[in-house]
């Protein structure tokens, strides 16, 4: 992807007051819940949430998982077990999964559990929040894990601090609104696939320099996808402006002055991949995120190697 051709800035400016939020109920919780994109696990995953929850239970959902391939998401699915999260493969619209967060749950504070137990408490409610970056499922999952047959215990002063807690089971409780957590800045790639999730706001970029960098990212890793949906033909060293125009040619997309519209091709496009008109798409596998920050180190070695030779020209000249 082109470094220079777009330059995003989404950094939130409340992210202290979130952060400080975040860090007062995850206190409150034995459990942290993190939802991602099971199409972009890496990029849609808090960089955070490592420190902020450093001491919790910690349940990995691979969210979206409809969208995403089967076999990527095998290989995400290990990849993150093998970290130590608990990992669960979820579509939250449909509510496959659900049963298992429980369980797992259940299973992270069996010893604890069992502990108190032995010392005389008899109800041992396992508390758990949900969080995620927007737009990745936690209202959807929410809502559907939730169902019609809980009722929220309401506040428990003194306890809870006026936190509202939806009693799922009888020993089960869940804190009833979602950490809404930031999602990662550091690299460029990791914008440009959270843009083409629809995971950060639109407006951020035009649509078809987002809709050419999309046609530059899938190009290169399934360019079937784009060919088979639009009944089109190209070689996948073809520039992605001049696929774009294809795709718009293609669509019968005109400006009034007859020129094909890119605009609107670009932004069907984004609409018919997030919709999953594409066929099942992984934007990103671990061995992407290894190059990724290996590219992004040798950068960085780079800048500090030239500001050194800059600094000591600068002394030479003194
Ligand atoms: N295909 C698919 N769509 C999902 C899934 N989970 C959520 N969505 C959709 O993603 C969008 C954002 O979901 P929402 O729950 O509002 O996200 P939140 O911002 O994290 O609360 C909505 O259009 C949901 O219908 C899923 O597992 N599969
Ligand atoms: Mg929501």
């Amino acid at each position: 992807m082109n470094e220079n051709k777009t330059n995003i800035n989404w950094y939130p400016g409340h992210m202290t007051k979130t952060r400080r939020m975040m860090e007062e109920n995850i206190a409150l919780v034995d459990i942290v819940i993190e939802l991602v994109d099971a199409r972009i696990p890496y990029s849609s995953k808090n960089p955070d949430l490592d420190i902020l929850a450093k001491n919790k239970h910690r349940i990995l959902l691979l969210n979206k998982c409809d969208l995403a391939e089967d076999n990527a998401t095998d290989i995400w699915q290990e990849y993150f077990e093998k970290q130590g999260f608990r990992v669960i493969r979820m579509n939250a619209v449909k509510g496959s999964g659900m049963a298992q967060v429980t369980d797992a749950a259940r299973e992270l504070m069996k010893e604890k559990i069992e502990k108190l137990k032995a010392r005389g408490r008899i109800n041992v409610p396992i508390r758990s929040m949900i969080v995620g970056i927007p737009n990745v499922g936690k209202s959807t999952f929410i809502n559907k894990y939730v169902g019609k047959t809980t009722a929220k215990t309401g506040d428990k002063p003194g306890v809870t601090r006026g936190k509202q807690w939806i009693k799922l089971k009888k020993d089960f409780e869940l804190l009833d609104t979602p950490g809404i957590l930031w999602p990662k800045f550091e690299d460029q790639q990791v914008g440009l696939k959270l843009a083409f999730t629809g995971a950060i706001n639109d407006d951020i970029l035009d649509a078809e320099t987002m809709g050419i960098a999309f046609i530059d990212h899938m190009v290169a890793r399934n360019a079937d996808c784009i060919r088979n949906r639009y009944q089109i033909a190209f070689d996948t060293i073809e520039e992605p402006h001049v696929i774009l125009r294809q795709i718009a040619e293609a669509r019968g997309f005109k400006q009034k002055g007859g020129e094909p519209d890119l605009e609107r091709a670009a932004k069907i496009l984004l609409d018919e991949f997030r919709g999953g008109k594409l066929g099942r798409l992984t934007l990103e596998l671990p061995e992407d995120i290894d190059t990724m920050l290996e590219e992004k180190a040798a950068r960085e070695a780079e800048k500090t190697a030239e500001d050194k030779k800059r600094k000591q020209n600068f002394k030479k000249k003194k």
